[in-house]
């Protein structure tokens, strides 16, 4: 989780927030969003979001799973549909996922990985041929969650498949998060809907469509990647 991450500049770091900033990072790029660039402070935020020509702008994300006043959406998967992101820098901040792609910004390769785009995230590090790989789960304000932790495990269990077991796993998080995906991978949504942060977004209102669409495994072929610090393109 983005309080652990030590403070090395690894060579390949991948960022995982399945509920729900990188799902909507994803699908944001997925339907031709130009740029995402992520910020940790509301007003920074503002202030770059007010230098953009305003018909190529939009600022989005929450705090508590709520929109943020004033903002033109917030974080949900389903609301970063074509019609909205086309050809648009989206400015976003959210209460964990942007922290964590802020924390490891100094890494040479920065991706961000949801469910949907594990496949092409994995391809993606098998071609580049590394030696390191940071998997970064969100979490929620600092403490473990059961959805990134499943979507790292996830991520591992692809690589190791891919890569004839020549997967060192250095640390005993990752090798739990192993076994998880092991033991929810034939029921995600199940899993999502069970995590901590499920129960509170069941609890703020119908997010059915937001479980269902950050539940859904390598559909998406689209890999975000760091072009320039905190900001983010489709690689
Ligand atoms: O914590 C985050 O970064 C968000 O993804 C949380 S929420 O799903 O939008 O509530």
């Amino acid at each position: 989780m983005a309080n652990d991450v030590p403070e090395i500049n690894p060579e390949v770091s991948v960022v995982i927030d399945v509920l729900r900033a990188t799902t909507t990072i994803s699908w944001a790029l997925k339907n031709g969003a130009d740029s995402i660039e992520v910020f940790a402070d509301l007003d920074l935020l503002k202030k770059s979001a007010m230098k953009w020509d305003a018909n190529k702008r939009l600022m989005l994300g929450e705090r508590g799973g709520k929109k943020i006043k004033g903002f033109d959406l917030g974080n949900s998967p389903l609301s970063v549909t074509q019609e909205t992101v086309l050809g648009k820098r989206l400015f976003m901040s959210t209460t964990n996922g942007t922290k964590s792609l802020q924390k490891v910004q100094n890494s040479k390769y920065l991706f961000a990985m949801g469910l949907p785009n594990r496949k092409a995230v994995a391809e993606k590090i098998i071609s580049l041929n590394c030696k390191n790989v940071l998997i970064l789960g969100s979490g929620w304000e600092g403490t473990f969650s059961l959805e990134d932790s499943l979507a790292a495990g996830a991520l591992a269990s692809y690589l190791i498949e891919k890569l004839n077991y020549e997967v060192n796993i250095t640390n005993d998080e990752l090798q739990a998060a192993l076994a998880l995906w092991h033991f929810w991978e034939n029921d995600i949504l199940k899993c999502l809907k069970t995590a901590t942060h499920g129960k509170r977004l069941t609890s703020l209102g119908d997010y059915e469509e937001d479980f269902k669409c950050c539940s859904k495994l390598d559909c998406l072929d689209i890999v975000p990647a760091q072009v320039e610090r905190g900001v983010i393109r489709a690689s």
